[in-house]
């Protein structure tokens, strides 16, 4: 962390050159928009290129990035929802701001400093539409209207400041969100800056598309990912113990929606929460496109590696189709920018709460320190200090939204903020000689569904060290107690299939990156059971079985 960029006075670390600050003083006060997804991966944008999003282009999240800057290397800190909403709102690492895990205990405290508390004492008008999940009533914002819990895709329920129990509205997620979104933007004060965040749902899992796109890609065969049959030979414990295969834990009827499966009818007309929050005519929309396609599979027969590539096929093309939708939506907010002469005086960030895996060592899900889930897509346009197409390699990070969006607003970012402004990187995309060349990880969730251990890292441009320690106790059978090291070399491997923890040509590495480690440990107070369970005496006191 460079402790330099937190201590100068954020007016003056926010801009870049002389000329900048006039058109910013010309123009007023900076508007930010905060467009953030669930679960949405980098692989499946197209202004990242990649195979699929070739054949699925997202041309509306293109067209910010064209406009503005395209973040390569950007990551959380806690690849998981709530705490990474958590760090969006605070700038703090998990453990600092307390929501460590998805669940109320510990719980994000919502009495602590927030980035929209502080814009809104600063004038700011500011409101949050769509997914919240967290365990609190959202402060800091003049209006809001949030999702119970994780949402749903269909006539979802909402609860506001004025209504605070949840009520069911008619439509498809991302639209009903948006509209509200446009519609506040619309009814504010004129007179004052506003600060809006529209987090969508999509695409979260189970990836029900709205359905004048759920026919969408029919017939299009997306590529597998090249680690698709991954079978982890070079890799820790931890790798192999997760329940998050395409093939084991994806299931048939609630994911894949192979509903003929069940034994019933009323089994068949029950088969997902989701499905039935449908209405009826939708229910029927729904079965008469899927229908048909389950029955041509289930006659095929299909067993073994076949059975895993449909499923593939079946999740990447719905979760496709939620990202069309959730595009076409985001192309609806940028026109209204752009229609009310905004665009210039925005800063319009789109992003995800973490990554997801598209396969990828026959993964869904996300929570691992690798890459596809510890990267996170960024692009953001803001006309005054980025110019059109900039790309950035630099290491940044989702402690960084606090700060750079209190920045922009002119307002001092408090000492206890992790995070640094990214405005130093906005004016050409290369990074000042002190800017950070290491990030730190923490993931908490365990045990938990998907059974991924508990485990901390510190990545470099280069190298990436993981150390999974935890005493087990999840899923039956895949309980074991672990503490075990991986190092990828990420020029060399970026897929990380090679683990050269133990590879003597990498010793003085390990020996670098695990000192990085410990004194990350020690400045960020991370706690001893959190990072330094012993495996050793754990096994002398384990009973004998
Ligand atoms: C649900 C999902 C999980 C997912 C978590 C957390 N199962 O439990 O697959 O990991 O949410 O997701 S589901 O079948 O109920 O969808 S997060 O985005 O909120 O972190
Ligand atoms: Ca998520």
């Amino acid at each position: 962390m460079n402790h330099k960029l937190l201590t100068i006075p954020m007016t003056a670390a926010l801009l870049p050159a002389a000329g900048v600050a006039t058109a910013q003083q010309k123009a007023g006060p900076v508007n930010i928009v905060h467009i953030m997804s669930d679960d949405h991966s980098y692989q499946t944008i197209s202004a990242y290129g990649g195979p699929v999003s070739k054949l699925a282009p997202t041309p509306n999240i293109d067209r910010l990035a064209a406009r503005g800057i395209l973040f390569t290397r950007a990551y959380v800190e806690n690849s998981i929802s709530s705490p990474s909403r958590a760090t969006l709102l605070t700038g703090k690492y998990s453990h600092q701001h307390g929501q460590i895990k998805l669940g109320r205990t510990p719980a994000f405290n919502a009495d602590q400093m927030t980035f929209p508390k502080l814009l809104q004492q600063a004038g700011y008008q500011t409101a949050i539409f769509g997914k919240w999940h967290l365990w609190s009533v959202p402060q800091g914002f003049d209006d809001y209207k949030i999702l119970n819990g994780q949402g749903t895709y269909y006539n979802p329920e909402f609860s506001t400041k004025e209504h605070p129990e949840f009520v069911r509205e008619e439509g498809y997620v991302a639209n009903i969100v948006t509209n509200d979104a446009i519609d506040w933007l619309e009814h504010r004060d004129r007179n004052k800056p506003f600060c809006l965040l529209v987090h969508h749902k999509s695409v979260h899992r189970n990836w029900f598309p709205e359905l004048k796109y759920a026919e969408l890609y029919e017939d299009v065969t997306f590529p597998e990912p090249a680690t698709f049959f991954d079978d982890y030979s070079t890799r820790g414990d931890a790798a192999r113990l997760q329940q998050m295969t395409i093939e084991h834990e994806m299931k048939m009827v609630d994911d894949c929606k192979v509903y003929e499966l069940l034994e019933n009818k009323q089994a068949k007309n029950n088969f997902n929460a989701e499905f039935l929050r449908m209405s009826p005519a939708e229910q029927e929309r729904f079965k008469a496109v899927y229908g048909p396609l389950n029955e041509k599979m289930l006659a095929a027969g299909l067993k073994g590696k076949d059975l895993v590539r449909w499923k593939y096929q079946r999740y990447i093309k719905d979760y496709v189709r939620c990202v069309k939708s959730l595009d076409d939506e985001i192309g609806r907010l940028l026109d209204y920018l752009d229609e009310n002469g905004l665009s210039e005086n925005t800063i319009v960030v789109y992003t995800s709460d973490q990554g997801f895996y598209m396969g990828e060592h026959n993964w869904f899900d996300k929570r691992f320190m690798y890459e596809e889930s510890f990267r996170t897509p960024l692009v953001m346009s803001f006309p005054q200090q980025i110019a059109p197409g900039t790309v950035c390699d630099e290491l940044v990070q989702n402690i960084d939204f606090a700060p750079t969006y209190l920045a922009l607003a002119g307002v001092e970012v408090p000492a206890e903020v992790c995070g640094v402004p990214l405005t130093p990187l906005f004016a050409t995309g290369k990074a000042p000689a002190d800017w950070r060349d290491e990030l730190y990880y923490h993931y908490y969730d365990y045990p938990s569904i998907h059974n991924v251990r508990r485990h901390d890292g510190i990545a470099t441009r280069d190298y990436k060290l993981i150390h999974f320690k935890d005493q087990g106790g999840g899923s039956k059978g895949k309980d074991l107690p672990i503490d075990s090291w991986e190092l990828y070399d990420l020029k060399a491997d970026p897929l990380e299939v090679n683990n050269v923890y133990d590879n003597p040509r990498y010793a003085e590495i390990v020996a670098d990156l695990k000192k990085r480690l410990a004194d990350k440990r020690d400045e960020l107070k991370i706690e001893e059971s959190e990072s330094k369970f012993d495996l050793e005496a754990w096994k002398r006191k384990a009973p004998k079985k």
